[in-house]
């Protein structure tokens, strides 16, 4: 019997737009397991393994970690849940990521959420999140603000060429949001 490929959605957007409080609302409604690289590389980081100062000092910066470390912090949680429906969030966040990850585990994405949020908006979230991460201050999203319109809009870039991309105006309260996305995900999971 041929194994069946999961079904992946890529969860995009930048920093503060609402990827991970959008990601919970589908879980509870569709079914799919919700997996966030940057929660899977914070766990890292306090599980205290070889990579995690690497990890933290570029988490620090805003930057990119190597695909392969997320990728296979990804692998692991997918082959673990059991489930074969996942949410990627924050992930890939630049070609690098994309094209390994398509390399190494030969999924494209079903569909790809981008959450499209001003910056001003953005940064008022993360000042306010007040979750003691590390990369909430200013500093730092400015930072992450510049690797997401270099690095990461590409990606989406390049997923709407291929006609993927799903738009979402995110500068709306959450549960308007999750209307819209509601109508883009229940279609796709009959
Ligand atoms: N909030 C949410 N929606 C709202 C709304 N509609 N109206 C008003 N408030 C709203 O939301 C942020 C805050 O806003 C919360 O307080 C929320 O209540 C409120 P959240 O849902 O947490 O937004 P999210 O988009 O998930 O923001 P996050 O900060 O997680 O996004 P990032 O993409 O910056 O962070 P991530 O964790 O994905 O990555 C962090 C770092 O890890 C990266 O900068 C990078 O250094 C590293 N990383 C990699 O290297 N590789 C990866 O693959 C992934 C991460
Ligand atoms: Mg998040």
């Amino acid at each position: 019997l041929a194994e069946k490929k999961p079904t992946v959605v890529f969860v995009l957007g930048g920093p503060g737009c609402g990827k991970g409080t959008q990601c919970a609302n589908i879980v509870e409604h569709f079914g799919y397991t919700h997996l966030s690289a940057g929660d899977l590389l914070r766990a890292e980081i306090k599980s205290g393994s070889e990579n995690g100062t690497m990890i933290q000092n570029m988490i620090k910066e805003g930057k990119i970690v190597p695909s392969e470390v997320t990728i296979k912090l990804l692998q692991k949680a997918m082959e673990e849940s059991g489930n074969d429906k996942f949410l990627i969030d924050g992930f890939p966040r630049n070609e690098e990521n994309r094209a390994a990850f398509e390399e190494v585990t030969k999924i494209e994405p079903a569909f790809v959420l981008f959450f499209d949020c001003a910056e001003e908006e953005m940064e008022r979230r993360l000042l306010s999140r007040n979750q003691g991460r590390e990369d909430d201050n200013i500093e730092t999203i400015r930072k992450r603000f510049k690797v997401f319109l270099e690095s990461s809009l590409p990606v989406v870039e390049y997923y709407d060429s291929k006609g993927k991309v799903r738009k979402i105006d995110a500068a709306r309260p959450i549960g308007e949001v999750f209307e819209s996305v509601k109508a883009i995900v229940a279609p796709q999971n009959e």
